[in-house]
């Protein structure tokens, strides 16, 4: 059922050193956000966030080569240092705030970005690397905002090279990843602000006819290179970007509530495949129970399908999803038409009886005969 398991191991440890945590007055970390916690459904080859995750580190394979390192799986419980101080944010920056930050106690919080691990990756002498992994933000909770999500960020390094040049491949760069995921699609740049870029910008999207921003990047600030280990005196220079994984997916996939990512149901696991981007079909929580109903045209000219339609709904109401047309076809002696209907009945809130739909549809063809006099049952 669901998603294959993930190996428990790193989930119970991850887990283990939560509870192991000092905890002081600025803990604010709910059980039910705790709870993904090492889930890493990023790491599931199936799940529409582990085919982007993959399509995006085929991308970079293919352009360039051994170029970039490929990280993941660090831990999201990171320090104020790592996800504040050394990327050079200001001592009253509202990010700090435990209004937008899950702490565990004053030095220990879930991170709310991947640059959290720019400046460690750096230390560790990669030049070049994607960084993929959950971050958590407190937030109003609707189809687009859930307090866990995931981004990737991006790192590159360029020894001996100026800013002028790094801003010129990291817009290179981006502008080629856009348009492999999406197609070719315009795109435009607008100034940001990153207290750890500078200059900064954002890259947004029109995509099905609305701007969409994708994710936001920058030259890295001179702070962060030296904190990182990179000299810049030297003349290097370096570009990051950071992107939101389910920003892309919901668009791709066309999958409209975030809250489904995180789904065991097999409607939705299922719908999935490895290496393959989909049309999400969405589902409602209850299952849907389907009747045919056939007839035949006395007269097609004085058929008019709304007309058909219009009765199913106003008899079945909200329990219908749907009403399509399954078959057709012309008596070999009447000539008459004839035409098979599928109505899905499915609730929103509760499951369905047999008895209830059984009624609903007895119903209908009850009242089809009047509302519809040019036809007869079959
Ligand atoms: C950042 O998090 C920066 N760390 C990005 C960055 C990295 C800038 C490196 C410069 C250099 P921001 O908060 O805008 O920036 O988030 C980056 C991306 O994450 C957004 O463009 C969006 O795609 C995604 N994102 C942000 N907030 C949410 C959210 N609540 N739900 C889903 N996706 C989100
Ligand atoms: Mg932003």
């Amino acid at each position: 059922m669901g998603w294959r398991p993930m190996s428990s191991s790193t989930r119970d440890q991850i887990q283990n050193e939560i509870r192991s945590l000092p905890k002081d007055a600025q803990y604010n970390a709910p059980a039910a956000v705790l709870d993904k916690v090492g889930r890493n459904i990023y790491q599931i080859p199936s799940h529409p966030l582990g085919i982007i995750r993959s399509k995006i580190f085929g991308h970079f394979r293919q352009h360039y080569g051994e170029t970039f390192e490929f990280v993941e799986g660090l831990s999201p419980i990171v320090s104020v240092s790592q996800n504040f101080d050394v990327l050079n944010f200001e001592a009253n920056h509202p990010g700090r705030s435990p209004i937008d930050t899950y702490y565990f106690n004053s030095q220990q919080l879930l991170r709310t970005h991947t640059s959290a691990h720019q400046v460690d990756l750096l230390r560790s002498g990669k030049e070049a690397f994607l960084c993929v992994g959950d971050v958590y933000r407190r937030d109003t909770v609707d189809a687009t905002h859930y307090p866990v999500f995931h981004q990737m960020e991006g790192v590159r390094v360029f020894p001996g090279g100026n800013d002028l040049d790094s801003e010129r491949d990291l817009k290179q760069c981006l502008e080629m990843l856009v348009d492999d995921i999406f197609g070719k699609v315009e795109k435009r740049w607008i100034d940001a602000y990153f207290p750890f870029t500078h200059p900064s910008w954002e890259l947004e999207i029109f995509y099905q006819n609305e701007w969409l921003e994708v994710l936001g990047c920058g030259v890295v600030h001179p702070a962060i290179m030296e904190a990182g280990g990179v000299s810049i005196e030297k003349g290097n220079s370096a570009w990051a970007f950071g992107l939101g994984l389910e920003r892309l997916a919901m668009v791709l996939f066309g999958i409209p509530d975030i809250r489904l990512f995180w789904t065991e149901d097999e409607r939705f696991t299922s719908q999935f495949k490895e290496d393959t981007i989909t049309t999400f079909k969405p589902f409602s929580k209850h299952p849907a129970c389907y009747k045919d109903i056939a007839f035949f045209l006395e007269d097609e000219h004085s058929f008019a399908e709304n007309d058909f339609h219009e009765l199913v709904r106003t008899i079945g109401g909200d329990l219908v999803e749907s009403v399509t047309l399954v078959d057709n076809f012309v008596h070999p002696t009447t000539q008459k038409k004839s035409l098979c209907y599928r109505i899905n009945y499915r609730s929103m809130s509760r499951n369905l009886t047999n008895e209830e739909i059984d009624r609903l549809q007895q119903a209908v063809r009850a009242a089809l005969p009047t509302a519809l006099p040019h036809v007869t049952l079959r």
